[in-house]
């Protein structure tokens, strides 16, 4: 396989000024005919003419007319073309219904649909597959499915056709086509001009009663991207399919979303709390791609973070204004540390901006998106509020139609400010996660904070330089008054102090305010000091971030047989639950513990290395000491959560639902489960009915209950998920092998649905016990499926590779088999170049 460099962008040799494609559909033999406008592009290095072409039988091909046989490779074609406009045309034959991989054109329970994002149209005729090629396309689709969509707005129908016209150019990775028996839930929007935009979400019958919520989050989308950056869409029609058989979340094709059905399906019978809030941010994250990613596109794919990292951040603002912005600060947050920490701190870590991939589907990583986000958000920090929506403006204005860069992004801000942005430009190009040491002291009124700064080594990157990082900061007096309100201080060296004087008494910190650097702080901070911010820090990531650290010191402690500051965590924790002012949903997530993978990361740190088991029982003994130390407080509160209105998956809702499976979790400690037995009997809500659920399965007493939702939800096929997901996320660690196991000889169980083989081996590897079980059976099967899947669907078996990702911070032992588990996978004959890389990056 072929590395691709960043160094080694040249311009495309020619421009495409337009494209017609006709497809004629059969599921095992689809014909695609394309008449293509080629000009030669004025700024190209050559005139080589190259087309990308993967898995496609040529029928015939023409230029000007005129029959030609091109020189075909496993990548594409080459052919001699006239230095001076020419239209090609070509037929193709292709086999959507062998198409397992998912890339492409294939079908998914009987339709047809498409994924082109990055380099999927390639295998749908020969064209110049990459973002900086743009043109309009008109789709003409034949076939007998009753309902046949491309992008853009409809442009002609009758008996078995359709066609559309998408009158603003794209590159290839944004063509969408589906066809099939589907209905659609209809509805308009009114943009900011007067303009009615018709909506229609479309599932396959039977699923039409879960679009409702959706369909709102659309409007709601719309509506907000007028508003905070005076985005307006800019077609008659805007459609959202969802798609059983998709590899991700959902993909932004202009004007045709296609979803994963569990990224916009919703009802509360069937959906979590979880479930809508994550649907609302992807529908919102979709839909701002049609700016943020459509009209401003990326020149190459070593841009991704252009669109993906501007457009996490515009759907986070959109989540933290739709419902709580603490809460959703938080768990952004918690999502960033447990996905992007732990890949910036291992073997697979690398730049936001990568300088080289073999393949790009491995470089849709939480670094591009949410450290890309975390980029964005420092950035905004930097400039303000008023120069970040100039900037933005800006941006809009000077690259609309463009394929850009990062460097034309950064370039915008510091046209509009004046500053200069080179240093902040290295977030882009150093990997890792800065390290960030504060000290202090106070003499004569003044207070003295000292920071140093240092990111680690990462793979093929040592010597980092300073980064200027924003660190925002605020003051507390010993009686919890603020004296010195958030400042945003930048640091730039690698030591640095910075002076706040005037101060009567020596004053208490609270640093890094809402989390305004993704680095990993730490400071000599007494447990005192961490119950007194939990108490009454004015910020309340802070206040949250407080109890997490003091948690944390607690399970730390506990692993190594160290005394750990219980007390404090659970007087704190007591007296914030006691809180009549504190919100349910933000008392929900100060009892949720750090995850085991957290504490397993952070013992490596200090210089441990982590016992799986060890850190499971302490975890679980904090559990038992929260449920008897609270025991008092615990039955009034769940009391005080119930709801007495219509189910709705509100902040407000959602927020009393958390707490109360949280309380119940404890009291699941002292009551064997009976309670939960209780809750699930008459839940109402997937909320309610799966986390009862989950309390039951740690108490070991829901193998009835377990048969009982499978009778209920068979035909359901998110919920089915969730229950293979929920047996072994809560296994006990001795069990969740062997139950991932039995689960994957279910005859429910389906390696090709991308969604059912994460139900059973992703949560596999969110049991972290589990996994890394010490005789190797989790490694095992985790590496057998991976080679069993890596040719059907080699995009997933890749991802699920990162399960192994963690490696080295494991004891000799486990090191050894997870090795042998790595190497048995990179010996597989015929192993995908997607798993072949993800391999070799973990074995370093
Ligand atoms: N831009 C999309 C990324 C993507 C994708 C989506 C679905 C299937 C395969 C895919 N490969 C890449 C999704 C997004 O970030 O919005
Ligand atoms: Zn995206």
């Amino acid at each position: 396989p072929q590395t691709i460099f960043l160094a080694d962008y040249t311009p495309p040799a020619y421009l495409v000024e337009d494209v017609h494609l006709t497809f004629r559909l059969a599921p095992s033999a689809t014909r695609v005919i394309s008449r293509i406008r080629f000009v030669p592009n004025p700024d190209a290095k050559s005139r080589d003419f190259f087309l990308h072409g993967q898995e496609l039988t040529l029928i015939r091909a023409t230029i000007d007319g005129a029959e030609v046989t091109p020189e075909i490779t496993e990548a594409g074609l080459t052919c001699a073309v006239p230095d001076a406009p020419f239209t090609w045309e070509a037929e193709v034959e292709i086999d959507p219904a062998g198409n397992t991989a998912l890339e492409g054109l294939y079908m998914s329970n009987g339709m047809y649909c498409t994924q082109c994002e990055a380099e999927g149209f390639r295998k749908i005729t020969y064209y110049p597959d990459r973002p900086d090629v743009m043109a309009p396309f008109t789709v003409r689709i034949e076939g007998d499915a009753p309902v046949m969509l491309s992008n853009g707005n409809p442009t002609g129908e009758g008996r078995g056709w359709a066609e559309w016209t998408d009158p603003w150019p794209k590159p290839a990775y944004l063509f969408a086509l589906v066809a099939g028996d589907l209905v659609a839930r209809e509805d308009s929007f009114v943009t900011m001009s007067g303009k009615e935009v018709a909506l229609r979400l479309w599932t396959r019958r039977g699923d039409e009663g879960k679009t409702a919520f959706g369909m709102e989050a659309l409007k709601k989308s719309m509506r907000w991207d007028e508003e905070v950056y005076g985005r307006e869409y800019d077609l008659d029609i805007f459609q959202i399919v969802a798609v059983s058989d998709f590899n991700m979340g959902a993909m932004e094709n202009k004007g045709l979303n296609i979803f994963n059905t569990s990224a916009v399906l919703a009802s509360p019978e069937t959906s979590t709390d979880a479930n809508f809030e994550r649907i609302e941010a992807i529908i919102a994250h979709e839909y701002f791609h049609n700016w943020t990613g459509n009209r401003i596109t990326c020149r190459d794919w070593f841009q991704l973070s252009l669109k993906e990292g501007l457009t996490v951040f515009r759907d986070q603002q959109f989540t933290a204004d739709m419902r709580s912005a603490a809460v959703s600060r938080i768990e952004d947050v918690m999502a960033l540390r447990g996905r992007q920490f732990r890949e910036d701190n291992g073997p697979l870590a690398h730049q936001v901006q990568p300088d080289s991939f073999v393949e790009i589907n491995n470089f849709y990583t939480a670094t591009v998106y949410e450290k890309g986000a975390e980029v964005i958000r420092m950035l905004k920090a930097l400039v303000g509020d008023d120069d970040w929506r100039r900037a933005l403006d800006l941006y809009f204005d000077r690259h609309d139609g463009q394929a850009c860069t990062i460097d034309d992004w950064l370039k915008v801000f510091e046209d509009t400010t004046g500053r200069d942005l080179s240093q902040f430009r290295l977030w882009y190009k150093q990997a890792g996660t800065p390290r960030l040491t504060v000290t202090d002291d106070f003499a004569e009124g003044t207070y003295t904070l000292t920071i140093k700064q240092q990111t680690p080594d990462t793979p093929g990157q040592t010597d980092k330089k300073p980064m200027l990082i924003p660190v925002a900061v605020g003051l507390l007096n010993p009686n919890g008054d603020e004296v010195v309100p958030t400042r945003v201080l930048e640091v730039t060296e690698a030591e640095q102090s910075f002076a706040f004087e005037g101060l009567a008494a020596k004053p208490i910190p609270s640093l890094l305010r809402g989390f305004s650097a993704p680095v990993i702080l730490t400071r000599d901070t007494s447990a005192e000091e961490r119950a007194f911010l939990l108490a009454h820090d004015t910020d309340p990531f802070n206040r949250w971030e407080a109890g997490r650290a003091l948690a944390k010191d607690v399970l730390t402690a506990k692993v190594t047989g160290r005394d750990g500051p219980e007390r404090p965590y659970l007087d704190a924790l007591a007296a914030l639950l006691r809180d009549e002012g504190a919100d349910p949903a933000f008392k929900a997530l100060a009892l949720r513990q750090p995850g085991e993978d957290d504490i397993a990361q952070t013992l490596f740190d200090a210089g441990h290395s982590p016992d799986p088991d060890r850190i499971h029982d302490a975890a679980e003994t904090l559990k038992q000491q929260a449920a008897e130390h609270l025991q008092d407080i615990i039955p009034r509160l769940a009391a005080e959560m119930t709801i007495d209105a219509p189910y709705a998956p509100d902040a407000e809702q959602s927020g009393k639902r958390a707490l109360r499976l949280g309380l119940l979790d404890l009291t699941t400690r002292l009551d064997g489960g009976a309670e939960a037995e209780a809750v699930h009997a008459v839940a109402d809500n997937m909320t309610l009915s799966l986390g009862s659920l989950g309390c039951l399965i740690e108490a070991g007493r829901a193998e009835a209950a377990l048969a009982a939702f499978h009778a209920r939800w068979q035909d359901d096929a998110l919920v089915l998920d969730k229950w293979f997901t929920t047996q072994i996320v809560h296994a006990a660690p001795g069990d969740a092998v062997s139950i991932a196991e039995r689960l994957s000889r279910h005859p429910d169980f389906n390696m090709k649905n991308p969604n059912r083989f994460r139900a059973v081996f992703g949560a596999l590897a969110m049991n972290p016990a589990g996994f890394h079980a010490a005789d190797g059976s989790g490694y095992r099967l985790m590496a057998e499926w991976i080679a069993r899947l890596d040719p059907v669907n080699p995009q997933i078996a890749a991802r699920m590779t990162t399960a192994f990702e963690t490696w080295r911070r494991y004891d000799g032992d486990r090191k050894q088999m997870i090795r042998g588990a790595l190497e048995g996978i990179a010996r597989t004959p015929g192993l995908s170049s997607d798993s072949g890389e993800m391999v070799a990056r973990i074995l370093g």
